[in-house]
């Protein structure tokens, strides 16, 4: 068996990542200081800024700005998830209290703010209006995503569409400029930018389709409770493919349970009606079918890449998660 030629396994990307977000964000106040601890110490899984660097390694050329810039992805999420548990009012993100639970919501607001500008004001020493250009977008793509999901929030006029710009906006976007980012860090053609930046978004895609299908179907591996989506009034894959059907009396049977109130919605029967209504519909198999012809894509586009240690990596990555 050949040995691996990884430069570093990914426990040693997620330290390198550590130190580099503790070095772009401030401690300038004492809530400063605990915000970059709960960023670092609260537990994700680091699956953008791993991405980061493995396509780095990928190409060539891992170089320390490459760590810099990956933390800068992950400050972009981590800020993200500070002001989604406001709006989404959450008391727990990965299985432990939300940052607002443990700040308060005026707190991780502006600390939210906070980071984003430490993480634009890393990205200027680059110099770069391109690098610029793309975390600028995904900023904008988060905020307007979460506007657009709030709009239909208990709104039957959505539509996949709709849909699949909400999940472009909140998800893929920033899986898409995480592989930008690199492409244009390594100067890659625009061309190439632009490809890499598709199989970003098609992955992103996938793992959003993914998160909402396991919060209905199993969702033990989200570390998060069940039916979030549904209790929060979010029209989600499962519900809006089998709505697609067009049968009016499935239809209005989950309009009716979308209208219920937020204290109803929570109720464990409800919940079970809703699931009662998926199940019969074959939720779970088309849900599947659209991860799977993500999966697919993905494949074929990592496939234009010369066979090394490091492609095996991200299509192991992408592999496991398929398994669910
Ligand atoms: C502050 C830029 C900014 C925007 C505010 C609230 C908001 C607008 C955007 C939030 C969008 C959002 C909640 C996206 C969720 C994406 C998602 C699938 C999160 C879970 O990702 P994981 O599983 O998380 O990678 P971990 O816990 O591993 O970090």
């Amino acid at each position: 068996m050949s040995k691996p030629v990884l430069k570093y396994s990914t426990q040693k990307y997620i330290e390198k990542i550590d130190t580099e977000i503790r070095n772009i964000l401030g401690d300038e106040i004492p809530i400063l200081s605990k915000l970059k601890d709960y960023t670092v110490e609260s537990g994700g899984k680091r699956v953008r800024s791993i991405l980061v660097c493995l396509l780095a390694e990928l190409y060539g050329e891992l170089e320390d700005d490459i760590f810099t810039l990956a933390a800068v992805i992950e400050i972009i999420h981590a800020a993200s998830l500070l002001h989604d548990d406001v709006l989404d009012n959450s008391l727990t993100r990965r299985g432990k209290p939300s940052g607002k639970e443990i700040f308060g919501s005026k707190e991780v607001i502006l600390g939210g703010d906070y980071m984003l500008a430490c993480a634009i004001r890393k990205l200027n020493d680059y110099e770069n209006p391109a690098l610029m250009d793309v975390f600028t977008r995904v900023i904008r793509d988060l905020s307007i995503s979460e506007l657009v999901q709030m709009e239909y929030a208990n709104n039957s006029d959505i539509t996949l569409d709709i849909y699949y710009k909400i999940i472009y906006g909140k998800t893929a976007s920033l899986f898409q400029t995480a592989c930008e980012a690199v492409a244009i860090y390594t100067q890659k053609s625009k061309v190439e930018i632009e490809a890499i930046g598709n199989f970003g978004k098609n992955l992103g895609l996938l793992f959003q389709i993914r998160d909402d299908y396991l919060d209905y179907f199993n969702n033990t591996l989200l570390n998060k409770s069940a039916f979030q989506d549904f209790e929060n009034g979010y029209y989600t894959y499962p519900v809006l493919i089998v709505r697609e059907k067009g049968i009016p009396e499935v239809s209005k049977r989950i309009e009716n349970l979308f209208n219920l109130k937020h204290s109803d919605r929570t109720e464990k029967n409800v919940h079970k009606d809703i699931l009662k209504i998926l199940n019969e519909n074959n939720a779970q198999d088309l849900t599947r079918e659209r991860i799977n012809e993500l999966f697919s894509l993905i494949s074929e586009q990592l496939n234009s890449f010369p066979q090394s240690d490091y492609k095996n990596k991200i299509e192991r990555q992408i592999e496991n998660l398929m398994n669910f």
